[in-house]
């Protein structure tokens, strides 16, 4: 079925809106029977669940929580008189991993991927002036034909749980919000903008998309609410006078609204918010409106307390406001695309992000973080699954691209975290990959995936496709921890003489490195997991990065702390976040704020 528009939903003097956020009906279906037993009717069930929010920690017996396959939500939504005549759509921020929608008992959509929205057209089905049954049946399994990559495991006692390739938990459900929207049947469908910048002017290209033939024109307006540009057409330029410029760590944005006209008549209007900048990658510099910057912040995860993945706006404003303490500028969205609101605080606040498709766990292991350092090969690239694989992975980058195009904060697209790379089979598949990212961003911005510890010169096949080099590393943890430290660094050294020999011209950035830390622990000497061990690492790898002059970004991994997958290398959860998954800072986070505060945004530039 095709995916309807992809724009952030918006209430305007055309367009409704009804949010389907609160309680639903949950029901589990072990054995897979709600189907033929008319579940899609609606749930005979006594379980709640909170939308938005990842059903997991909620519980508090293991076999809820655990829980692994096809689960049901259901509500009921009054669909106002009002609404008549608009076209109705249930529009999910993400259902994570596959869904079908029912309304009245009617299939009205199916969806596959749990990181991106999508929007199904209910008008024939949907009755206004009166109640209706949504119902949504959820999987929540892993596979290797979608993504992330992962399997299950049936346990003797029929139970079935997830095991994913790859390091934070299978946390599902309707983890974003859940909104009805109406709109007109001559509408904006999206739009997509470009820049150039010549002084103090600039030109705004845009493209508007609509499911109509009506006349289009487009206004900007500045942070005051001053028209700044109009122009007319599906396709055209705004010429901004004294454009004001999208800047790290200062987001300015425009309002641009989108009207649909038949003479005077307003059909439709839809607004959003957009920044004038240019992202470029010059020799060894990535250029921000021609200026160099120096990328300094985080891998993070959306994971929470209780919420697990579940959108937390909350939450989120708080990183924020770490982050601007920090001294950081930007972040990369692993392993998946965020809630979309996310970017729209990043567009504000002036954070650059690298926006990363779910393309995890492309190395067959359930340990990839440790067989990733033992050169371990699993042809992952090579099998059955990789046709359709690949199918749903364009199709992600596709949709991913669709709905972030025009955020001003994204300036870089991860296609893939940690893939094997060893093999030459995942040169075809990474040639696809990286096409289509090309042929879909309309502002052609730059592409890259994270090199995991193996992709090594010698051995990486795929290293060529990046237009920015992103390795992870973990030398001095994974490999040569403790009093091997030393060693760590040497190892670390021989390798980016390597990249160094190969005169790539391109920048290189680290988009993880870090040390698992449990906050309670300080030692003298340090002691791996001690708050004093992940400062001496960090220190170590800072002496590394400061002395290639094309290594032009680091991202500690991680943020905070996150909940994984139990195992004896995981101690209730990843720890090496710099905060606290309650987002208090650890003692590194001082060593950081001090490092980063006296970094400048255009650190070893080559102007
Ligand atoms: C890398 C992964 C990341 C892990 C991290 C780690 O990209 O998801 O959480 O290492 O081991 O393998 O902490």
């Amino acid at each position: 079925m095709k995916n309807g528009s992809m724009l952030y939903p918006r209430e305007t003097a055309t367009r409704r809106l009804k949010s389907l956020d609160g309680m639903w009906d949950l029901r589990f279906d072990p054995s897979s029977t709600g189907s033929s037993e008319g579940w899609a009717n609606g749930l005979d069930t006594s379980i709640t669940i909170p939308v938005p929010a990842s059903f997991q920690d909620f519980f508090t017996d293991k076999d809820a929580r655990e829980y692994c396959g096809d689960l049901w939500y259901a509500r009921d939504l009054y669909i106002p008189k009002e609404y008549e005549g608009l076209k109705l759509a249930l529009r999910f921020g993400a259902a994570t991993h596959r869904a079908i929608v029912y309304v009245n008992g009617q299939e009205v959509f199916r969806h596959e991927g749990g990181f991106l929205p999508f929007s199904c057209d209910i008008t024939e089905v949907a009755q206004c002036g009166a109640e209706n049954k949504v119902v949504v049946k959820l999987n929540n399994e892993l596979s290797e034909t979608n993504l992330p990559c992962g399997t299950v495991k049936v346990l003797k006692n029929g139970k079935k749980i997830a095991k994913p390739y790859f390091d934070f938990y299978n946390y599902s459900g309707l983890n974003r919000s859940v909104y009805l929207t109406a709109i007109p049947a001559d509408s904006v469908f999206g739009y997509e903008t470009t820049y150039a910048i010549d002084g103090t002017t600039a030109q705004v290209g845009y493209t508007v998309k609509t499911a109509s033939s009506a006349k289009v024109e487009v206004s900007l307006f500045d942070e005051d609410g001053v028209l700044a540009a109009r122009a007319e057409g599906a396709t055209g330029t705004l010429t901004v006078e004294d454009a004001k410029l999208w800047q790290v760590g200062k987001g300015y944005l425009y309002k641009i609204v989108i009207r649909l006209l038949d003479g005077d008549t307003l059909l439709d209007e839809y607004y959003d918010f957009i920044g004038i900048r240019t992202v470029e990658v010059k020799g060894t510099d990535i250029l921000i409106n021609g200026a160099p910057v120096y990328l300094k912040g985080f891998g993070k995860h959306e994971d929470s307390d209780i919420v697990g993945r579940g959108t937390n706006i909350a939450q989120t404003k708080r990183d924020f406001e770490l982050m601007k303490w920090i001294g950081a500028n930007s972040f990369r969205t692993s392993h998946y695309p965020y809630s979309e609101e996310v970017y729209q605080m990043a567009d504000r606040e002036g954070f650059l992000v690298i926006d990363e498709v779910p393309a995890v766990g492309m190395l067959r292991s359930i340990a990839n973080f440790l067989d990733a350092s033992t050169g371990a090969q699993t042809n992952f690239f090579s099998g059955d699954h990789v046709p359709k694989l690949l199918e749903r992975h364009l199709d992600d980058i596709a949709d991913m691209i669709e709905r972030d195009k025009n955020h001003p904060c994204v300036f870089a697209w991860s296609l893939l975290n940690e893939p094997e790379t060893t093999d030459e089979s995942a040169v075809p598949y990474f040639e696809r990959v990286f096409e289509q990212a090309a042929k879909l961003d309309p502002q052609k911005r730059p592409r890259t995936f994270a090199l995991v510890m193996n992709s090594v010169p010698d051995k990486c096949k795929c290293y060529q496709f990046s237009d920015i080099i992103a390795l992870n590393r973990y030398f001095g943890w994974y490999v040569n921890g403790g009093p091997e430290i030393c060693d760590a660094k040497e190892a670390f050294i021989a390798e980016m003489d390597k990249w160094q020999a190969l005169d790539l011209d391109k920048p290189f950035i680290f988009t993880e490195y870090g040390a698992d830390t449990h906050p309670g622990i300080h030692k003298l000497p340090s002691v791996m997991w001690s708050q004093e061990y992940q400062i001496e690492y960090l220190k170590m790898c800072h002496e590394v990065f400061d002395s290639y002059p094309f290594v032009k970004g680091e991202q500690v991994w991680n943020f905070a702390d996150f909940q994984t997958t139990e195992g004896i290398m995981r101690c209730d959860g990843n720890k090496k976040g710099i905060f606290t998954r309650q987002r208090q800072p650890k003692d590194a986070a001082f060593y950081f704020k001090k490092r980063w505060d006296s970094l400048p945004l255009d650190h070893k530039s080559n102007k």
